[in-house]
């Protein structure tokens, strides 16, 4: 049988774009979800930031998992079945499944139909002895796991990209805690964090010279204009991202250049000149921060891996 045949469909609640936008840009100051970068333009964008020289999250993650891959697949245990939250390139996944002793199922759990079977198409290919489970779901909620044809000992939850840190911390709360639940007793996670350092190096991560990291938060207003119908100009709104030492985190904004009306199903939002709307965080950790979140969800760090420069880590969390 193949993966996608197993598909488990759980039928998340779809998203609702329209409520989201019109929430958001009635708020002050203006906002808009992350979670809308992620259309199939913005997820090109997002694979050719990570090619970026200033952007090391992606670059340094891989080579920590590969140095690190038996240490974790120490700590880990045999037979685990690797539960990935969100269905990326694959990259890391190959890696971590090769590094694993035994692994037993692979369980990528996706809220897009479309990507989630993108990726399983690209697994079911290179995957091999691993039963390939994927799961419709919405990871911020606690996922019932299908059960593998032979029995796991374990989940294993992987959460790699640092992606915990675009969520705002009561979310980050809420996900760690369903987390909690979807890995079980026995079971354990594997988070990948961005670790706190100069502004000088985040800020240039997140505002690369080449623009593609500007090209990619611009594309959420084309996004909304095609999705939603809403009239955005992308000439009038320029990227900025900051980083904030006090909270530990970057936001992205997108700027008004000018004074501006946009519309949106039938509302008008006014924006003035140099008024930034926000639409993106990125929190970076350090380890009592985030012992203290992992705390809050009832999970302890119970290994802790960085590269040499201490710019990123892996976390394994237990109960
Ligand atoms: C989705 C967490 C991998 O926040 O670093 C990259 C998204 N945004 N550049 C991050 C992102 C701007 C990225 N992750």
């Amino acid at each position: 049988m193949n993966a996608v045949a197993q598909l488990t469909d759980l039928h998340p609640t779809p998203d609702d774009i329209i409520g989201d936008v019109l929430a958001g840009l009635s708020c002050t100051p203006k906002r808009l979800p992350s979670k809308y970068f992620y259309d199939q333009r913005g997820s090109e964008l997002f694979e050719q930031i990570t090619r970026q020289p200033e952007y090391y999250l992606t670059r340094v993650e891989l080579v920590l998992l590969e140095d690190k891959g038996g240490e974790i697949a120490e700590a880990v245990g045999p037979r685990a079945h690797v539960v990935e939250y969100g269905s990326g390139s694959g990259r890391k996944t190959r890696i971590l499944l090769d590094a694993l002793e035994d692994p037993v199922a692979y369980t990528p759990i996706e809220i897009s139909r479309s990507a989630l079977l993108a990726s399983v198409e690209r697994l079911d290919r290179e995957f091999g002895d691993v039963e390939v489970l994927p799961v419709l779901a919405d990871f911020t909620e606690p996922v019932p796991l299908p059960r593998p044809r032979r029995e796991a000992d374990h989940a294993l939850v992987f959460f790699p990209g640092s992606t915990l840190g675009n969520f705002t911390d009561a979310e980050a709360r809420k996900l760690l805690r369903a987390m909690h639940q979807t890995m079980g007793e026995r079971g354990g996670a594997l988070v990948g964090i961005d670790l706190q350092k100069s502004p000088e190096i985040l800020e240039a991560a997140y505002n690369d010279a080449a623009g593609v990291t500007a090209a990619f938060t611009l594309n959420l207003l084309a996004r909304l204009n095609r999705d939603i119908g809403s009239d955005f100009d992308l000439a009038g709104f320029e990227h900025r991202a900051t980083y904030s030492i006090e909270r530990g985190c970057i936001e992205t904004f997108l700027v008004s250049r000018r004074p501006q009306v946009v519309h949106v199903e039938g509302h008008a939002f006014e924006f003035a000149q140099g008024e930034a709307m926000q639409v993106e965080y990125s929190h970076k950790y350090d380890d009592q921060g985030f012992a203290a979140l992992a705390a809050d969800a009832g999970l302890k760090v119970v290994r802790a891996w960085n590269d040499p420069k201490d710019w990123f880590g892996l976390r394994l969390l237990q109960r």
